[in-house]
Formats: structure tokens, sequence, C-alpha cells
């Protein structure tokens, strides 16, 4: 057996001081892939994690019967205000498996059928604001996707509008949220003990906290008061779904924590793919050519297409731009898995059962099976003709097995409608000769992307 490669670390910092915070950490890990290989070690403060980030380790640790999902230390955290919901419930808590079965099939394709028209609804609302804005202001790109995913999910989820495009400023949970994460993540990040130090950023949390709490709790209550028990979205599966194998529904502190979990999965992610996925059509004239081209032979040069559910499975090279965009900067960067008993993996590392191992995308997704020029925008790489040639893990921005995304097709669909409809409608142009920045707080986005905006003619 070979130990695991790291670099020399200090007594109890261990390497916290190479690792700058924020974003740059992201792209510090995913460097130190290539220094150090496909996997490696890192500690702080007595927490230690191994970090994968290459096809095969990856393949490997996709074997249920040997590796489960870990909740790491920034999950750790949100359980603080996420408790035990889908996305932060522990393996062996009952009320994942519980929540699951009774929300997947609000997550199947024929459920997004009934999505499709309250997401173009809100797509209508974005565009009314872009045409305002169109030749005379740019857009705040990530911004106004994050309006767009916020008040879907709202709507779709929970009936429950956000009404985000009436306001100038982020609706008070988007912020809450931001601040609160922000918080946990800095938390994770620190020395043990020197949260004294940040009290009063801990009573802005128990502050935000409480605002998520209330706004959730308001939308239940409302959902209640209304008398409706027939709705069939997320929150009435919720609060009206018995569980198969033990006959009882969610209860109520639970629905709460799966309500702020899909608040948060539901949108931070979608939103930043978008954005990305704008940006790379911006900086790339002949993709976005290609794509316009496809909704033009859809829709033609009508003023206001009315995208039918079909249509959205038709823009097949849009989906093929998301997944590159998705290739390059995975939104949710990371996922972990934990080994069920002590093992040894890649045929030589030693690892301990329950132990963190952390699965960096963004590394996994410049692996060579990717071929060369891994950096470079390509959306053919997912050409259809192209996709059995594809390794089955070597491509991961949804997380990987039971602990997978489970709000993947409506992502991509609320996605690919968008992005359809702005590329049919809009002239994207780079005002700003913007140069790629991310910011990342849990998740990652193109930090300050802004964009000029011109309605097309039929000469272009
Ligand atoms: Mn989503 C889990 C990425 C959109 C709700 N999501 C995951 C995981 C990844 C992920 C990665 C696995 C995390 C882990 O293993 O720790 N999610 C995305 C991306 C997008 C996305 C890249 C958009 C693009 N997610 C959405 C949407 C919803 C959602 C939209 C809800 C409507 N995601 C979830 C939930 C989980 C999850 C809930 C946890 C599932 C589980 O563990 O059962």
């Amino acid at each position: 057996n070979t130990p695991i490669p790291e670099r020399p670390a200090l007594p109890l910092l261990g390497h916290a001081l190479d690792i700058p915070r924020g974003a740059d950490g992201l792209l510090h890990l995913v460097k130190e892939v290539k220094e150090l290989g496909p996997v490696y070690r890192v500690r702080a403060f007595g927490n230690e994690t191994v970090v994968v980030g290459g096809l095969d380790l990856v393949a490997e640790l996709a074997d249920e019967t040997r590796f489960r999902k870990n909740v790491h230390q920034d999950l750790v955290e949100i359980r603080q205000i996420a408790g035990d919901g889908l996305f932060t419930a522990y393996a062996h808590e009952p009320n994942w498996q519980k929540a699951h079965d009774i929300l997947m099939p609000a997550f199947s394709l024929g459920a997004m059928r009934g999505y499709h028209a309250t997401m173009l609804g809100v797509a209508r609302s974005l565009i009314a604001k872009w045409d305002r804005m169109a030749g005379s202001s740019p857009v705040d790109v990530p911004a106004d996707m994050t309006r767009l995913t916020f008040d879907t999910i709202g709507l779709c989820g929970f009936g429950y509008d956000f009404e985000s495009f009436r306001s100038e400023k982020a609706h008070p949970f988007v912020d809450a949220m931001g601040r609160a994460l922000a918080f946990t993540q800095t938390k994770s990040e620190s020395l043990p003990g020197t949260e004294i130090f940040r009290w009063k950023q801990a009573e802005r949390f128990r502050a935000d906290a409480a605002l998520m709490t209330d706004l959730v709790d308001e939308v239940i209550r409302q959902r209640r008061a209304s008398g409706d028990t027939s709705t069939d979205d997320l929150l009435g599966r919720m609060l009206h779904t018995r569980d198969a194998v033990t006959g009882e529904p969610l209860d109520d502190l639970n629905i709460r924590h799966q309500v702020i979990t899909f608040l948060i999965a539901g949108h931070e992610t979608t939103s930043g793919a978008l954005s990305f996925a704008l940006h790379y059509l911006t900086k790339h004239p002949e993709v976005l050519a290609r794509a316009q081209a496809e909704v033009d032979a859809l829709w033609g040069d009508t003023d206001t297409p009315s995208p039918s559910y079909g249509d959205v499975g038709k823009l097949t090279y849009l989906r093929q731009v998301l997944n590159e965009s998705l290739r390059l900067w995975p939104t949710a960067p990371a996922f972990a898995v934990e080994p069920l008993e002590d093992t040894v993996i890649g045929g030589t590392y030693p690892v301990r059962k329950g132990e963190t191992l952390l699965v960096l995308t963004p590394a996994l997704h410049r692996d060579a099976a990717w071929g060369e020029n891994v950096e470079l925008f390509d959306p053919e790489r997912f050409a259809p003709e192209r996709e059995a040639e594809r390794p089955v893990h070597l491509f991961k921005p949804f997380g990987s097995g039971e602990r997978a995304c489970i709000g993947r097709q409506f992502a991509l669909h609320e996605a690919t409608l968008l992005l359809g409809l702005i590329v049919h409608r809009y002239r994207l142009i780079d005002h700003a000769d913007y140069q790629l920045k991310l910011h990342q707080s849990l998740t990652i986005k193109p930090d300050g992307l802004t964009l000029g905006l011109a309605r097309r003619t039929t000469s272009d």
C-alpha cells in the first residue's frame, strides 16, 4: 500500500495557509490535481479530506456497495438551516428515504410537463424586463438568473410567487441565504473555537436563519389555510402523501427543512449554470449562431414564440451548450462519499470507514479522457453521435448514485427553455470585454457578468 500523497503540513493548521479562501481555494484544489495527481490529502484544523479528481478513481467511488454519500464539513454547517432535508441528510437518517420516496414523482419527466407553463410564465417576466433594458443599459446576468430560478422553484414547488422581477433588490430570502451560506463556509474554514471572535456575524446568522424559517412557515401556513389538499406540487405532496413503508406523512419540522432545501438547492445552481452558458454563448459567436439557427427553425421570426413542452426537448444543441458549460464549471463543484468499511482505492491507497472522499468535479471534468484542450469551450464534445464513446463516470455535474440531484430534469428543462427564448430574441453584446472570474458561496457563478442586449432583427 502507498500513503495518499500530500504536501508537508503544519501541526493543527495543516494545509490551511496554502489554501486561499473562496473561489481561489477551489481553483487551487483543481490545480493541485495536476501537481499531486488524481488523489491527495488536505488537512486543516484536525479535519482531513481526501480529494479525488480523476476518472478511474471517481468510477471506483461510484460503487454503491462500497461507498455512500458523506455529509462533509460544509454540509454539516448547512444542517443548521436545512437539518435533515434531502441534501444534508445523513445516510442513516430515516427521513431521507421517506422524503425521497414521497418527492420522486414530483421530479419525473411527466411532472415536468406540468411545470412547463409556469416556467414559461417566469421566463416571460425576465424577457419583459430585458426588453426594457435592451439597447439602453446592460443587464446583471447572475442577478436576473437568480430572480428567474428563485421565482420558478417558488411557483412550481410551492405555488408561492416571490415576485422577484417587481423589485430592484434581491428578495430578502436570497440575501439572507447568501449571507448564511457565506457564514457557514467561513466557519468550516476556520479554527474551531474562533467563533467567539465572529459573534456579530453569528448574531446576523441567527437573524438570517430566522428570516428564512419564518418565510417558509408562512408559505406552509398559506397552503394549509387555503384548504387546498389536491395540488400535487412539492408542498402538496409533502403535506398529504403518506410514505408507503411507514404509512406516515413527513413531520412539520422535516417539511420546513425540505422547503428550505428546495429553495436553496432549487435556484443557486441553476442560475449559475445559466449565467455560465450565457457567458460562453457571448464569447463564441459561432456557437451562438448555431443555437440561433436551432430556435429559428422552430419558432421562425415570430415576436412572441410559445414554446411547447415538446419544443424544449428539440433544443438539443442548446442542451449541448449547457452540458459543456456544466463541464467547465459544474456549479455545485464537489460532492463527497465515504467508505462503508476500511478499504483500498486505486489498488494502493488505504482509506478509512466514514472518512470524507471529496470528488472535485471541475478536476474530473478536465481529466485527460476528455481529450486535448480540456480548457476549451466546445459543445461538440456532447454531440449525440459521441455520447456512446464517453465513459459513464466522466461527467458528474449532478453527483452520483441514489444521492444524485433529484432536480436534474427540472433544472435542464427550465434552463434550456430560457436559453432558447433568449437567443431567439436578443443579440448578446460583450460590452465590457468580460473576463471570467468565479464567485463562490457553496456554488459557483461568474462574478460581475453583465451583458449588453439588442433585439434581433430579421437580418441577424
Ligand atoms: Mn441539485 C443534489 C447539482 C439543480 C435539488 N444537486 C445535488 C447534487 C449535486 C447537484 C452535485 C449532489 C450533492 C451531493 O452528493 O452532496 N443541482 C445540481 C446542479 C443543478 C441542480 C448542477 C442545476 C444546474 N437541484 C437542482 C434543482 C433542484 C435540486 C433545480 C430542485 C428543484 N439537488 C437537489 C436536492 C438534492 C440535490 C434536493 C439532494 C438529493 C438527495 O440527496 O436526495
